[in-house]
């Protein structure tokens, strides 16, 4: 991985430890453990990032997993605040996927088992109903804010276009058999991709998000269409989604090929 073309998105006010990760993406660990100073190299060998998932991390994703087993069921909320909580500049970090510029003929791609692509504009989204959230984003690597972020719901989307279901009828909770297990996501280039469960994609506070603090997003946020999914981690929150797919087998997973726990829940 790269980072030397960093690109040069509006809003780069990108934060110091992010400017460390991305060093420590394109030198490489052995050269970079050669190169710095102890305290640094001590940083880094205490880094979740770089070691995979920490152990009592890790026994909480575990338990996790199994709940997200089970369809529907979770259906617990993440805490929401107050609005003027909100972060007013929120951090950017990550731009696999999004180093070139937006496409301008940008369209949302529907794949559905036996029936041809949807291809829908940022208006069909906004067509649906419009939910605002303002709770605590987490990323894997040790920080989190409070964000307020606008979108539709996932499992909104789904059922206006009868998605995610092998009959192609909308979801529906009787029949769990008929919905396919994950969800895929990917970026226009396909650059940088993310599979869900299902459970996790159908939460209520799951949201095809185009809106940051009242604003459209910007393009290093994912314009002009991210996931926002709460009851994960930052690196399944999707930048800048250009397809999504429906599938019985984990769609592949950008960071879970590089190491981390595929669920990746709170
Ligand atoms: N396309 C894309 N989406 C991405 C990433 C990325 O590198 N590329 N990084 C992920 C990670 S690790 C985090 S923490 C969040 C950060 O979102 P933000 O830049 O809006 O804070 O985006 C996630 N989605
Ligand atoms: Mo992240």
């Amino acid at each position: 991985m790269s980072s030397s073309k960093e690109p040069k998105l509006p809003e780069s006010d990108i934060p110091e430890s992010v400017v460390r990760r991305q060093m420590i993406k394109s030198f490489g660990w052995f050269t970079l453990a050669a190169a710095v100073p102890v305290g640094v190299y001590e940083w880094i060998t205490n880094s979740p990032k770089l070691l995979g998932v920490k152990k009592p991390l890790r026994r909480v994703l575990d338990a996790n997993e199994q709940i997200a087993e089970t369809y529907f069921s979770d259906t617990h909320l993440v805490p929401t605040f107050p609005v003027n909580q909100a972060a007013k500049n929120a951090r950017v970090n990550g731009y696999d996927g999004i180093k070139t510029p937006i496409p301008e003929d940008w369209k949302l791609q529907i794949d559905r088992p036996g029936a041809e692509s949807l291809m829908l504009t940022i208006a069909d989204i906004k067509a649906l109903p419009k939910h605002e959230m303002v709770y605590e984003f987490k990323c894997i690597e040790g920080w989190s804010q409070v964000q307020h972020w606008g979108g539709a719901r996932l499992s909104d989307f789904l059922e206006k276009y009868k998605l995610g279901t092998k009959s192609g009828n909308a979801p529906n909770p009787d029949t769990t058999d008929d919905l396919f297990k994950h969800v895929g996501m990917e970026t226009p280039d396909k650059g940088y991709y993310v599979g869900i469960d299902m459970e996790s994609a159908m939460h209520p506070q799951t949201l095809l998000a185009y809106e940051l603090n009242g604003e459209p997003i910007t393009a290093p946020h994912g314009a002009p269409l991210r996931l926002i999914i709460p009851v994960k981690y930052g690196v399944k929150n999707l930048k800048r989604i250009g397809r999504i797919f429906f599938a019985d087998e984990r769609p592949r997973d950008f960071w879970t090929e590089r190491g981390y726990d595929y669920y990746v829940g709170l």
